[in-house]
Parts: structure tokens; sequence; C-alpha cells
């Protein structure tokens, strides 16, 4: 009975604690969209760096085609200069080029 209870306690803290990972990416998505929303070619590579992070949710330093949103997964294959299916830093920051 006791083993069953703590079963119940653990999955419980383990759905609220993806409950609250859902919201804080939810809300990164919002920000990035926002982020991406207020470009232009006047935009700096520090805004491009912001937007990086944001888009990132895996934290591998590459953004995928299913991290991409909008105008990114738009220009994905533009931006994806080495053809290698996820965009570095610098490749994202061809977006302002594009912008222009
Ligand atoms: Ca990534
Ligand atoms: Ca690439």
């Amino acid at each position: 009975m006791k083993k069953v209870a703590f079963t119940l306690v653990l999955t419980i803290s383990m759905f609220s604690c993806n409950s609250i990972q859902n919201i804080g990416s939810s809300s990164n998505l919002k920000q990035a969209a926002t982020l991406l929303g207020s470009l232009s070619s006047n935009s700096t590579v520090q805004q491009i760096s912001t937007l990086f992070t944001l888009l990132d949710t895996n934290k591998d330093e590459a953004i995928s085609t299913t991290e991409a949103i909008g105008s990114v997964a738009e220009n994905f294959n533009v931006l994806d200069t080495d053809n290698s299916t996820s965009l570095d830093l610098t490749e994202l920051t061809g977006l302002l080029a594009l912008l222009k």
C-alpha cells in the first residue's frame, strides 16, 4: 500500500514538472515569435543570438527544422548553407541579409 502511494506521488510530481516545462517552452516560443516579428535589416547580431537561444529548445547549439518557426522555417533551406538540416548561429545571422 505504501509503495502504491509513493508511485502515485512520484507520478504526480513528474506530471507537474512536465507541465512547468511546457509552460516554459511555450512562453519561450511566444518570445521568439515576438522577437522574430520585430526583426528588420537594422537588427543586431545580439538580437539574432537571443532568437537563437529562444528557438534552441533542446540546447544543442543548433536550430533543427522542428525548432524553426515563421520566417526562419520558411527560409530554412536558404539559411542552412552547409545543408546540415540544422542552423548554427552564423547561419541564423544570414536572416538579417534576407530581411534587407
Ligand atoms: Ca536545437
Ligand atoms: Ca547548417
